[in-house]
C-alpha cells in the first residue's frame, strides 16, 4: 500500500471520529429550570436543552436579539405554542408538562432547535 493510500485511510478514520464523535456523543448542556428561564435566541438557542419538572408550571421567556428573520417565531409542537418573537422584547410562555420525555422547539423555519427534556 502505498503511503498516500495510508494518509486517506488514517483521515478517513478521523473523519468517521469526528462525525461520530460530533453527533453522538457531545455532551449537551442542560439547564434545570425550576419554575422559570429566559432563553436568549442569536444565532440559535442558549440555553438550548433544559430540563423541567412535569407537573409543574414553567415560565420560558425567550429574548431574540438577532435581527435574523429566521428565528423571529418559535414553535413548541407538543405544547401547540408558536409564538412571533418581536426584536428585544421578552415574549413569555407558560406551560405544565404533563408527561416526561424529550419535546423539541424550533424557529418557524425548522432550522434551529432546542429540546426540552420534562423529568418527574
Ligand atoms: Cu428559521
Amino acid at each position: 500500500m502505498s503511503i498516500d493510500k495510508i494518509l486517506v485511510l488514517i483521515s478517513g478514520f478521523f473523519g468517521v471520529g469526528f462525525i461520530y464523535w460530533f453527533f453522538l456523543m457531545r455532551k449537551e448542556n442542560i439547564v434545570d429550570v425550576k419554575g422559570e428561564v429566559e432563553i436568549t435566541v442569536s444565532g440559535g438557542y442558549s440555553p438550548q436543552v433544559i430540563s423541567l419538572s412535569k407537573g409543574k408550571l414553567t415560565k420560558i421567556s425567550f429574548k431574540r436579539t438577532d435581527a435574523s428573520s429566521c428565528l423571529e417565531e418559535v414553535i413548541i409542537p407538543d405544547f401547540k405554542i408558536k409564538k412571533f418573537l418581536p426584536l428585544n422584547q421578552i415574549i413569555t410562555v407558560e406551560i405544565i408538562p404533563q408527561k416526561t420525555g424529550e419535546f423539541r422547539y424550533s424557529c418557524g423555519m425548522n432550522m434551529y432547535h432546542g429540546k426540552i427534556i420534562v423529568r418527574d
